[in-house]
């Protein structure tokens, strides 16, 4: 409804937070500094065999993660919502899922729901709380694997899979402001299979362009692209502070933390002054903790809107 939209318009400013089996590796494998794409995507840049990576969930044990303070941050930067990887294109789930036992819970020594903590904290903290969920799956069986998994027909085994998903997504953690899909090449009727059981369960919540075939709520723009001026239709510019890498990259040079305060503030104010809604992220390191240089960007973003808001 325009009720539901506006209120996800109003919220202007948001937190993205890629977290997940990716983040332990922290674009290092076997020693070595991948650099040919995206960290979160290490398994398919290195590449690194299916049962290797699988294998790095044995260790997985984010002790330092802490949903309250990830919260706090989000406030103190000014933002409304938050929005976490339940399950990037690695396949691996940072949610209790029934459909796989490839999961936080059931699968690392930490045997706890990443998901649900942070819907609850958010909750508390009075953020609204949304998912991202990958529609391509480089864990599922019979899959091509990879860069042909990427641009590959979901079969539609893998559809009813994902679908299941999603119904737990939207049954068990409240209520769910956004489902930021992602990627996968969804036929017509996958598509609409997707959008459809969410919209079904929680009429509320926004289903994101890259759910494809004309099936979402809302435009998602090229990551960190800021449209030259408005358009008439709620969309949404994703933003990382890096610009090379969503995960964690351990060897990222991180700089000049002025200027990536400065060049966020100009970006958040020309989103949102052409009427569009702006998701900064941060990438955990493998135990939970923040990288503190992305939290200085994130405070300083919030220390020149408290008192400038307003006006934007
Ligand atoms: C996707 C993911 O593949 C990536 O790992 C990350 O999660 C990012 C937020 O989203 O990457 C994309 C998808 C679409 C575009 C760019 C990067 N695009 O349309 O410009």
């Amino acid at each position: 409804s325009q009720a539901t939209v506006a209120q996800w318009q109003d919220r202007k400013f948001g937190m993205f937070i890629h977290f997940g089996l990716f983040s332990e590796f922290g674009g290092v494998y076997h020693g070595k500094q991948i650099d040919n794409g995206y960290s979160e995507q290490i398994m398919a840049n290195a590449p690194i065999p299916v049962e290797e990576y699988a294998a790095a969930a044995q260790t997985f044990n984010p002790t330092k993660w802490d949903p309250d303070a990830i919260v706090a941050l989000a406030k103190a930067a000014g933002m409304k919502y938050i929005v976490i990887t339940s399950k990037h294109h690695d396949g691996f789930n940072m949610f209790a899922t029934a459909q796989t036992r490839y999961n936080i819970v059931d699968a690392t020594p930490y045997h706890r729901d990443i998901v649900k903590e942070l819907s609850e904290a958010c909750r508390r903290g009075g953020l609204a709380f949304g998912v991202y969920y990958s529609s391509i799956d480089w864990h599922q069986p019979g899959l091509d694997h990879y860069i042909e998994g990427n641009s590959n027909p979901l079969s539609d085994e893998h559809a009813r899979f994902n679908a299941a998903q999603l119904r737990e997504l939207l049954s068990h953690y409240g209520p769910i402001s956004e489902i930021w899909f992602d990627m996968g090449k969804p036929t017509p009727e996958q598509s609409n299979l997707f959008a459809t059981t969410v919209h079904k369960l929680q009429p509320q919540a926004m289903v994101s362009g890259r759910v494809w075939n004309y099936q979402g709520d809302f435009t998602v723009m090229g990551d960190n692209q800021v449209p030259e001026y408005g358009i008439d239709e709620p969309w949404q510019t994703p933003a990382s502070i890096f610009g090379e890498t969503w995960g964690y990259r351990s060897w990222q040079k991180r700089e000049n933390v002025d200027g990536k305060i400065q060049e966020n503030i100009l970006k958040l104010v020309q989103v949102v002054s052409r009427g569009g809604n702006y998701i900064l992220n941060i990438g955990p390191e493998g135990d939970g903790s923040v990288v503190p240089y992305e939290a200085e960007v994130l405070r300083g973003v919030g220390a020149w809107l408290k008192p400038n808001g307003e006006a934007i």
